[in-house]
């Protein structure tokens, strides 16, 4: 494999359509971005298979037809037996003998449509009397970039920025050109290309000073459907416009962001709106000026407006000045306390961007409260695709693997309250923060690219299990194959290993403070970010119940009944939910304590053997794959050592219970 490629490969063996009838095509319809996609099918046949392709100029000639419905039809034989209505953004393919066709209602679904046909093409699924139908579940799939504009990345581990350097857009264009077309081919429709927190430069990206460069980026992107999102200061009636204050109910700063918007538009007419962290971390939001969240929201919103643009509002907000001493503070009741009484409140182009769980992407958090919970507020789910809390790239976390179990929770155990129900519904889309940069395999870790092709095909399609992604993405990316199915055994088991070496049972924030990687037992312990597990002789955990903090309350009431619980409390978010002994029995018959010791040997072993099955693909890979992999997961074995030991050892010093299977502990 050649690492730049990602999932868009030189093909080794023929593909399993004939090789004129993919050549001679039929195209109809009209646009930019139908355009497009006719150029992206040419380009790829001929990248991936070297199959130059020819345009005919008569529909019964031609092998492949492709276009748009309303196009198409007057043209094409047999139209009675076409679907009566293909949903926006989707398509239908059906392979014929003599004749494919690839169809869609709307430009974006005809990309979409070609990419599948190719993605399918390549992994030898495709034979005649297929037929195809599919349109994304959720209207936005959106990547985050938190790239500051001095060209580094806000928790990046893939190298420099793609879009910036020493504070100016720089960037390759033939490589911004693959980004849009890996992104696209799974489904992305909104990039954000700037970090949330909004320092320095950046707050000057909505200026004359950056507006046409950022025009520029957003036409390398526009012909691939996608549309760009960048992210807002609060404060910037302050910063850029000279003014006193940034209240949002002052008319002169509503008035500022009104003026400065329509600029904006000026330069790029289709942008997709703003995203804004407000409140949050230290950036400037509504609370300052004693207003609420729909207050601020809603000023910016009504700037929007008339541009049909739309405000992406993050509910990341909780205070982060909290005192270890007080037990009465719960950071993880923070979004819902802090939105839960606005849900009605918001303008109608306002969403909330709501991470999926109630701290901070970790490792194991269970699922926010608030969705199913706001109901008279839009909103879409925000993931981490890149590696802050999983392993910075270097230890292998296959992250469809947790997304799939988010999708499938169920929010209420009502008719359709997973999330996977709500998508499409409440829930308008998801995001997720990049994972990529300047590496030349875009990820760092190159089986990270997995995380961002499976990011974009859930977002695309939340019911798909991660077994399927890791399997369509392997032999997309290894050809079909022994290998491939190797690999994407590799990418299943990672996230479980990672899970038990990692800190026990729902505890979270057991990382080294700053960056995040590696074990640090007490280091977020006394600290101002409400990250305590409060670990002494006999107990562990925070109370979250009815006679902790309350937060299980602020579920549905039957998951509020199983959290409550710990008989009932899913075993892996135990000590998430409640404080328990050492001694508290588990549901196989041991101590909490053994089975903290067992998952720990266990998530080691789990490396152990990840890093040997892949040695055992030495002959199969390409060298420089191969080598940079494996020094990855040597690194990643080193780091599960440290994790397995010094968890156990924390542990065996608090209580003095040696391990029951006379393991080795050190003291
Ligand atoms: O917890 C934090 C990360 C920050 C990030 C923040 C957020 C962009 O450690 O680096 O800031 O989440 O999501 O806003």
């Amino acid at each position: 494999m050649k690492e730049y490629d990602c999932w868009f490969q030189k093909q080794t063996q023929a593909p399993c359509l004939s090789v004129p009838s993919l050549k001679r095509f039929f195209s109809a319809g009209a646009g930019m971005v139908y355009d497009h996609a006719i150029a992206e099918y040419r380009f790829l046949l001929k990248k991936c298979w070297d199959i130059p392709t020819e345009a005919v100029p008569d529909l019964r000639s031609a092998g492949t037809v492709l276009g748009l419905v309303a196009d198409l039809n007057p043209l094409l034989p047999g139209k009675e037996t076409l679907p009566a209505k293909i949903p926006a953004e989707g398509f239908y393919i059906r392979i014929g003998h003599e004749q494919s066709i690839i169809i869609a209602a709307d430009e974006a679904g005809l990309l979409y449509g070609v990419y599948r046909f190719l993605a399918l093409l390549m992994q030898g699924a495709l034979k005649p009397g297929d037929e195809i139908q599919e349109a994304p579940t959720a209207r936005l799939r959106m990547l985050n970039h938190w790239d500051n504009l001095d060209g580094s990345i806000e928790r990046g581990y893939a190298g420099r920025s793609l879009f910036y350097q020493d504070n100016h857009l720089q960037y390759d264009k033939e490589r911004m050109v693959a980004y849009a077309r890996l992104a696209a081919s799974v489904g992305i429709n909104r990039i954000s290309i700037n970090n949330v927190n909004v320092r320095s430069a950046a707050k000057l990206l909505i200026t004359e000073a950056y507006l046409p460069a950022v025009a520029e980026l957003a036409a390398v992107f526009r012909p691939f459907g996608i549309r760009l999102l960048p992210a807002l200061n609060f404060a910037a009636p302050k910063s850029i416009g000279g003014l006193s204050t940034a209240d949002p109910l002052d008319p002169a700063v509503a008035a500022w962001w009104k003026e400065q918007i329509s600029l904006v538009y000026r330069y790029i007419p289709d942008l997709a709106g703003f995203i804004v962290k407000a409140d949050s971390e230290g950036e400037s939001g509504p609370f300052q000026y004693g207003r609420t969240h729909a207050e601020g929201a809603n000023m910016l919103a009504a700037a929007l407006k008339p541009h049909g643009g739309e405000l992406i509002w993050r509910c990341f907000v909780y205070n982060c000045q909290q005192d270890w001493r007080d037990h009465s503070m719960d950071r993880a009741r923070a979004a819902y306390d802090n939105f839960i009484a606005l849900d009605g409140q918001f303008a109608d182009n306002v969403l909330l961007q709501i991470k999926y769980g109630p701290l901070d992407f970790q490792v194991l958090e269970p699922v926010m409260p608030l969705f199913g919970a706001l109901k008279n507020t839009r909103y879409v789910m925000e993931l981490q695709i890149t590696q802050e809390y999983t392993g910075h790239q270097i230890d292998l976390c296959f992250l469809p693997w947790l997304w799939e179990r988010i999708m499938a929770f169920d929010t209420a155990y009502g008719p359709q309250s997973r999330i996977r129900d709500l998508a499409g519904k409440s829930l308008e889309g998801f995001a997720a923060v990049a994972n990529t940069g300047r590496d030349t395999n875009w990820t760092g870790h190159t089986l990270a690219q997995a995380n961002l092709y499976g990011f974009g095909r859930m977002a695309w399609n939340p019911a798909l299990e991660s077994e399927a992604i890791a399997r369509e993405w392997s032999a997309l990316t290894f050809g079909p194959g022994h290998t491939a199915e190797t690999i994407a055994g590799i990418l299943l088991a990672s996230y479980p290993a990672y899970e038990n070496y990692n800190a026990p049972f729902g505890i979270c924030f057991m990382v080294t403070p700053g960056i995040h990687y590696g074990p640090n037992i007490e280091g977020y312990e006394f600290s101002k970010w409400g990250t305590y597990h409060r670990a002494d002789r006999k107990a562990i955990g925070v109370d979250r119940t009815s006679q902790g903090t309350g937060y299980t309350g602020l579920y549905a009431p039957e998951n509020a009944r199983r959290f409550e619980d710990p008989a009932q409390c899913p075993e892996k978010l135990l000590l998430f939910f409640h404080r328990l002994n050492y001694d508290y029995r588990m549901k196989n018959g041991e101590t909490l304590l053994q089975n903290i010791y067992d998952t720990h040997f266990v998530g080691y072993d789990q490396v152990a053997v990840m890093v040997e099955t892949w040695k055992s693909l030495e002959n199969d890979l390409d060298g420089e794959v191969y080598d940079s992999v494996l020094s990855r997961f040597e690194r990643q074995l080193e780091n599960a050592r440290e994790w397995r030991d010094q968890i156990n050892t924390y542990f065996y010093r608090k209580t003095g219970i040696a391990d029951a299977r006379g393991r080795r502990i050190y003291d």
